[in-house]
């Protein structure tokens, strides 16, 4: 028997077809937590917390190293909150798809095949050469169904980037799940820390072009049903990467702290403390802080709509 929570058998009740949420006064589902079968899913948003994809390297003649990764886009229909199931388009199987991690001045090459049934690039944050930009009408521009191309460029510069598909109608391609974190280590390694990476999403599941599922790491109140565990003391890395569609600003804000933050990841010092970060899409950075007392400590959007439809969870400090 799955553990319940005492508002799910009112959301239950108010559900007309069995699925916990229901529809608010403003259209949008209001739904609350519940269990989600990240099984069937194929993917777990507290092991892609800590996923870091450093692909598979040989050294060029050079002596440059050469990083390399295959990306697969494929439709795939994700339970995105307990009973809500959307029709959603993946890389590698996942959303977002695998956080891709190197180091600067490596030549990276990316084998991007297309096992979905619509049109998909990658478009890759960072400097690179236009015929690499992963754009239609541009290098190998969009890939259809069944075929593949090769990205390749060096990683530059150090910081956290991202990538997704640039296919019109745009939105709508982001949207459906094709994005990923795109993190570019600098050469002399950051200190020591629990690292984890948060990319800001939302779901559009009933096509109006509003969200009715808000979250971080695709499951709506994942890090609410079961907390973060982190450890008291211990310095704490957040990457964190908005992608959400359809709303102009998305925010993460900390309880009970304060954290450094480092905008896009490129410098190796923070410009800033404070304990709420407001980004648009596309907007990403480097939080890093330490919890001097055990408990458990929320995180989640400052915009209240996202947190009840979602975008919340905890961090449980411990011994
Ligand atoms: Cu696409």
């Amino acid at each position: 028997m799955p553990h319940r929570h005492p508002w799910e058998a009112e959301a239950q009740a108010a559900s007309s077809h069995g699925a916990s949420h229901s529809e608010g006064p403003d259209g949008h589902a209001a739904f609350r937590g519940g269990e989600v079968d990240h099984r069937r899913n194929g993917f777990d948003p507290h092991a892609m917390l800590r996923d870091f994809d450093w692909g598979t390297t040989r050294r060029l003649a050079s002596g440059r190293v050469l990083r390399e990764w295959t990306l697969v886009a494929g439709d795939q229909e994700v339970e995105v909150a307990s009973g809500i199931r959307f029709a959603a388009w993946s890389y590698n199987g996942r959303i977002p798809g695998p956080t891709l991690r190197c180091r600067e001045g490596e030549r990276l090459r990316i084998t991007f095949a297309n096992g979905s049934s619509h049109p998909h690039t990658i478009h890759f944050h960072g400097i690179h050469p236009a015929k690499m930009d992963g754009v239609p009408g541009v290098g190998a521009g969009q890939i259809e169904p069944g075929q593949s191309t090769v990205y390749e460029f060096d990683a530059a510069p150090f910081g956290l980037h991202l990538y997704h598909c640039h296919v019109r109608p745009l939105a709508e391609h982001i949207a459906k799940g094709l994005y990923g974190a795109f993190l570019i280590d600098p050469k002399e390694a950051r200190e020591e820390a629990d690292e984890m990476v948060m990319v800001l999403n939302g779901f559009d599941t009933n096509f109006d072009r509003g969200n009715e599922v808000y979250a971080a790491n695709t499951i709506g109140f994942a890090y609410m049903e079961k907390p973060v565990v982190v450890k008291r003391d211990e310095l704490l890395r957040v990457y964190l990467v908005n992608v959400l569609e359809y709303d102009l600003i998305n925010s993460f804000h900390l309880h009970g702290n304060l954290f450094d933050y480092i905008p896009t990841g490129t410098s190796l010092k923070p410009s800033e403390l404070t304990d709420t970060v407001m980004l648009c899409q596309g907007q990403r950075g480097i939080l890093e802080w330490r919890f001097p007392f055990p408990g458990k400590y929320m995180f989640h959007a400052h915009q209240s709509e996202f947190t009840e439809l979602g975008w919340q969870g905890f961090f449980e400090a411990v011994n």
